[in-house]
């Protein structure tokens, strides 16, 4: 199958990463084609941010339907433009919150979100309560990390995480620790041999989780609200968004 997974931002060095840690966990069956869309942020930590990452999102959508992609992830801790990206695919997208979130449900009673900056908590906790993961949800734990620090050799981010993670085991009860930022995807494994607990990368998860989806020969649902999106006039910098694709059911 051929696997999509979309960076949300235009940091290339962390559409790398994610690419890598995708291949790391999907089966020899699976092409994983990690791409950096052409227009927006080149990180997303604010909901600025995250509006203006969607056309670019949706814009890799269209790429991808037009290369015969089986499946997609929305590789960014805020899964933005999720849902218009269903009515744009064939295949299952999953988004990186959604997918953590919900595999950690399944590890114990209670989870915390370790992330960059605290303004993106609030985020964090709506989607959530969007996913049915808020009752397992501990709490929402900050680095104040700006996203690309995390790209950066001489930072001592990888310390700060963990050590925020641990306060998640230790004074929130956590029974595992979801990582907030597609950035820190490589930084999973490590920091659970450090705390002691499932810590999980939602771009792994997410990645399996489509995979099993296409494997099972199953995907969003095309007769109600995420059928393809009515034809209308988009006008201005949007004018090539006029993808109106009634084939895809
Ligand atoms: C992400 N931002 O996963 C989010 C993390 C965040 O550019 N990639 C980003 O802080 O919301």
């Amino acid at each position: 199958m051929l696997l999509t997974i979309i960076n949300p931002n235009t940091t290339e060095s962390m559409t790398t990463t994610i690419g890598k840690c995708a291949s790391q966990v999907t089966g020899p069956g699976t092409v994983v084609h990690a791409v950096t869309p052409a227009m927006g942020p080149a990180s997303i930590e604010s909901h600025y941010d995250e509006a203006l990452a969607v056309p670019g999102v949706l814009a890799e959508i269209a790429a991808g339907e037009q290369a015969g992609s089986d499946g997609y992830v929305i590789a960014c801790f805020g899964d933005p433009g999720l849902d218009a990206a269903r009515e744009l695919a064939r295949g299952p997208v999953v988004g990186i919150a959604e997918a953590a979130m919900r595999t950690a449900c399944y590890l114990g009673r209670g989870f915390s979100v370790v992330t960059t900056l605290g303004r993106t908590a609030g985020r964090a906790r709506d989607l959530a309560e969007t996913y049915g993961a808020g009752r397992f949800l501990r709490t929402v734990r900050a680095c104040d990390i700006p996203v690309l620090e995390l790209e950066d050799p001489a930072s001592d981010a990888r310390r700060v995480i963990t050590e925020e993670c641990r306060r998640a085991v230790v004074e929130d009860a956590a029974d595992a620790v979801v990582l907030g930022c597609a950035g820190m995807a490589d930084l999973a494994a490590l920091i659970s041999a450090e705390i002691g607990v499932p810590v999980i990368d939602g771009v792994a998860a997410a990645a399996r989780t489509v995979e099993t989806l296409v494997a099972l020969g199953l995907r969003t649902g095309k007769l109600g609200e995420f059928a393809a999106p009515p034809a209308k006039p988009y006008t201005g910098a949007l004018s090539d968004f006029q993808m109106h694709r009634p084939d895809i059911c």
